[in-house]
């Protein structure tokens, strides 16, 4: 049995008080991590803070992004070793809007892939394909080929560590859900390539959420799929209250 994963993605909202708000809130209420793992990917500057109020509870925290390499003169970047001399547990890796507004590329997510693993960071990577490529047919194809140059070159153990997240853009905070069938199909899809890739083991191990406008209303209905074992949620992580309820039906 695969444990759901439900991870809270603030994006570049909240403020300071906002998000101790939140934490204040939300901590000390969220099932216990044998039953569900509950993860909120906050903005940098609230990284630590929010780590030390989590100490303790089943609660953890993860970054939105992170650079590659360990240390050197790349301006305004944050590097794994700093996120993990924190105490933060996961990074999110290659969401679209990284690929699409500051152009990552595949071969980029695969670097910060591995940097993650090198430093003990959980990585959270994204895949997912466009409207124009939806309806053009390539939505296999191109997830596929996300997924593949990501897991490149990693050992086995570290390729069933990864959290996969399959997000089509077309759905993200647009209120267009994705339907649990067609999220699903994606799902089975991207279990199938890891099979191929890795072993029928790692894919059977291996866990794959849905990311794109979740909230309390259809996450049921999501995390109810065969190939569904958690989801990324932004808008709807926003309220403690919301999130609540999202991580009550990963249990
Ligand atoms: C997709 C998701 C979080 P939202 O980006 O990663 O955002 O739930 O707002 O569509």
């Amino acid at each position: 049995m695969r444990k759901q994963v439900i991870a809270g993605n603030w994006k570049m909202n909240k403020n300071h008080r906002e998000a101790e708000d939140f934490i204040q809130t939300a901590k000390n209420e969220v099932p216990s991590s044998d039953q569900v793992e509950s993860v909120i990917c906050a903005p940098f500057p609230f990284l630590q803070k929010l780590v030390e109020e989590t100490e303790g509870t089943s609660l953890k925290i993860g970054a939105q992004n992170m650079h590659f390499e360990e240390s050197g003169a790349f301006t305004g970047e944050v590097s794994p070793v700093m996120l993990k001399e924190l105490g933060v547990e996961y990074v999110v890796l290659g969401h679209s809007e990284r690929r699409e507004i500051f152009k990552e590329t595949d071969e980029e997510v695969n670097k910060k892939v591995h940097a993650a693993f090198n430093h003990g960071l959980t990585p959270i990577v994204c895949v997912g394909e466009s409207l124009e490529q939806r309806e053009a047919n390539q939505t296999m194809d191109h997830v596929e080929a996300q997924v593949k140059k990501a897991l490149e070159g990693l050992t086995d153990e570290q390729s069933q560590q990864v959290i996969i997240a399959y997000e089509p853009i077309w759905a993200i905070g647009t209120g267009r859900t994705a339907t649990s069938e067609q999220a699903n199909e994606v799902c089975t899809h991207i279990r199938k390539v890891v099979s191929d890739f890795v072993s029928a083991g790692v894919a059977e191990a291996v866990r794959i959420q849905y990311g794109g406008s979740v909230k309390p209303a259809n996450v049921d209905e999501l995390l109810s799929q065969s190939d569904i074992d958690g989801a990324l949620v932004g808008g709807a992580s926003l309220e403690a209250d919301s999130f609540l309820k999202l991580v009550e039906a990963g249990k």
